[in-house]
């Protein structure tokens, strides 16, 4: 599996309130990802960043919604970005910025595919919307926003209204779920392994499971992968850190296994703060993690 790679960076910081998750694809750019998959042979461009918009005075003006036009303009922009690399029969692979791009990244690819899957590798649920989220970040929003539920102006982006079914998600390493969010994984049926489950059953059994139950119905595979899935003494750089977490290691084996099957067609890594981060961990975390994904070996 040759696959052309374009590394597009998102450098948002507009879907929460701490600083220097912007500076994330220039620390994962500094940790050496375009020279780690030249290494395996990928033909790699790197297409720099994407513009994005300044954080507006008016903090959660917009009905419980922080930097609203900000984060809709920005990902308007993403989503014809990610589109055209896939037109270009090149695979994108998307650097945080905040969470909050992933709308964009969805967006864009899912023009591309009737049944998109989507492997969402997070602590959170990312399911919130303004009338449920604590804290009107749109960080916390964007997998409900690609389901089609929450503001217009977001759902909106890239036309049609819903980009992904909730039968073609799985979240994995979830454990800070809030209450709005529970109620939608029940109400949708969007299938969560939990922490719990992870620790009861390991993680080889839990990727087995998930890939089983997305490669029957899907025509692609989106990996979305939040550092702070990771536990924090491994992945410490993150703007929300919830202990308890999937290990390094198991995530490593969780990418050996999504390369292995050959099955994810575009992927991003968010939330990297440099700022907050143990003299640059989390990004080369981040960089070892897409070596694993695009095929890396130990021996
Ligand atoms: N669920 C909370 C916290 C949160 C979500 N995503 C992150 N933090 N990174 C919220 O604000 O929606
Ligand atoms: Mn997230
Ligand atoms: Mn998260």
């Amino acid at each position: 599996m040759l696959k052309d790679i374009s590394i597009i960076g998102a450098p948002s910081d507009l879907g929460q309130g701490r600083r220097g998750v912007d500076m994330g694809p220039s620390a994962i750019r500094y940790a050496g990802i375009v020279e780690r998959l030249r290494a395996l042979d990928y033909d790699v461009e790197d297409l720099g960043d994407i513009k994005v918009d300044l954080a507006g005075k008016d903090q959660g003006g917009d009905g419980h919604l922080k930097n609203l036009k900000e984060v809709t303009a920005t990902n308007t922009r993403l989503e014809s970005s990610v589109a055209d690399i896939i037109s270009n029969k090149r695979f994108p692979l998307v650097l945080g910025g905040d969470h909050s791009i992933a709308i964009g990244t969805l967006a864009g690819v899912s023009r591309h595919y009737q049944n998109l899957g989507v492997i969402w590798y997070d602590a959170h649920g990312d399911l919130n919307t303004a009338e449920t989220s604590p804290s009107g970040n749109i960080h916390g929003m964007p997998l409900a926003v690609s389901l089609g539920l929450g503001h217009p102006d977001l759902t909106n982006i890239g036309g049609q209204t819903a980009k992904i079914k909730p039968e073609n998600v799985v979240i994995i390493g979830a454990r800070a779920l809030d209450d709005g969010e529970k109620e939608l994984i029940r109400e949708k049926g969007v299938r969560v392994y939990t922490m719990h489950d992870i620790d009861r059953n390991g993680m080889t059994s839990t990727i087995q499971d998930a890939m089983a139950y997305l490669s029957e119905k899907t025509d692609g595979v989106h990996l979305s992968l939040d550092l702070d899935g990771l536990d924090p003494q491994d992945a410490p750089g993150v703007g929300t850190p919830v202990n308890g977490g999937i290990s390094y290691r198991e995530t490593h084996l969780a990418m050996e296994m999504l390369a292995e099957s050959d099955i994810i067609t575009s992927a991003e890594f968010v939330e990297v703060n440099p700022i907050l981060d143990d003299k640059n961990k989390t990004a080369s975390v981040a960089v070892a993690l897409v070596g694993s994904l695009f095929g890396e070996k130990l021996l």
